[in-house]
């Protein structure tokens, strides 16, 4: 995935001692504060329309899919419901166990003896030690003034888990299309298929990536959840921000055979799907921040630009 400006893999190697942690029971008693859509399902038109993909992401064959109905975060968690869900369970995350998360370089917030080497082919992400979801340039930050920020260095395990404590779980990737699109047929965007560059609509790059960003936008990292405006569903920057994690696995070639129903994605994988695209998203080289992009990375993977939303339990 080294080619996925938005996603650096977690290195190889061995996992953190701890594996009893996959198997604790989280109390089921979990509070989920977040303000949900309840959509009504039905069908829809996924995949990109306007042949933007990149062939390897498979965005396409555009096909119909039926959806049975659900509710939905009208943002992704933020730093403050992230606290409360470790707060009440005690969870270490990924980023935590193992020691180090992936920090876009001009976020680093660290000593130089806590950077370590660069991500192979993304010489923007920069692995620092103690850099986690409380700590997101690394061990120098905090998460002073970022409590309506998205929580971020939160691997698809980790979102899984803060899931299953609020009795929620991970959208699919067709629901989170279908919201995403917000009942508009079509669009490239969540709210039509034009980018104003006056009057910025999502927290993306602008500029030249990776070294200036002129934050017209108003943001280099992550903005408050409920920045810009919501699509008609109701939702906040399902495109832009931060990429959210999907239930599915992911498979470039899924939508060549997929289901018309309910879709859930293939059977096994290697790597789940990420969708929406980040701050760090730039049509120069990565134009991932549409309601049809597709991006995946390893469960145990975690990056200072990626978070997630729930959606009801089945
Ligand atoms: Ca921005
Ligand atoms: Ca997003
Ligand atoms: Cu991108």
């Amino acid at each position: 995935m080294s080619d996925h400006c938005c996603a650096p893999e977690r290195p190889a190697g061995p996992a953190p001692e701890d594996s009893s942690r996959r198997t604790k029971i989280i109390p089921a008693d979990g509070r989920h504060l977040i303000e949900q859509a309840e959509l009504p399902g039905g069908s829809f038109t996924m995949g990109d329309q306007h042949g933007d993909g990149l062939a390897a992401d498979g965005e396409t064959p555009v096909h119909q899919v039926t959806l049975s109905p659900f509710s939905i975060d009208v943002t992704s968690v933020t730093n403050a419901d992230y606290a409360r869900f470790v707060d009440a369970t005690g969870y270490r995350t990924d980023a935590e166990m193992f020691g180090f998360s992936a920090v876009f370089h001009l976020a680093v917030r660290a000593k130089p003896s806590q950077v370590m080497s660069n991500a192979d082919g993304t010489p923007w992400w920069i692995g620092v030690r103690g850099a986690d979801w409380r700590h997101p340039g690394g061990p120098l930050s905090d998460l002073d003034g970022l409590d309506d920020h998205p929580v971020t260095h939160i691997s698809w395990t980790d979102a899984r888990t803060y899931c299953r404590w609020a009795k929620r779980r991970l959208p699919t990737e067709a629901e989170w299309e279908y919201a995403s699109r917000g009942g508009v047929e079509g669009d490239r965007y969540p709210w039509g298929d034009d980018l104003d560059t006056e009057d910025w609509a999502c927290n993306i790059w602008q500029g030249t990536f990776p070294k200036i960003n002129t934050e017209q936008d108003g943001w280099l990292t992550t903005a408050p959840v409920r920045s810009y405006r919501p699509n008609s569903f109701g939702l906040w920057q399902t495109v832009g921000n931060v990429w959210e994690w999907c239930a599915d696995w992911f498979d470039p070639l899924y939508y060549t055979a997929s289901p018309g129903t309910d879709p859930k994605g293939p059977p096994g994988g290697r790597s789940r799907v990420l969708r929406g695209g980040s701050y760090l998203c730039h049509d120069s080289y990565c134009n991932r921040y549409r309601n049809a992009a597709r991006s995946s990375n390893t469960p145990d993977s975690s990056m200072g630009n990626a978070g997630f939303r729930t959606v009801s339990a089945r």
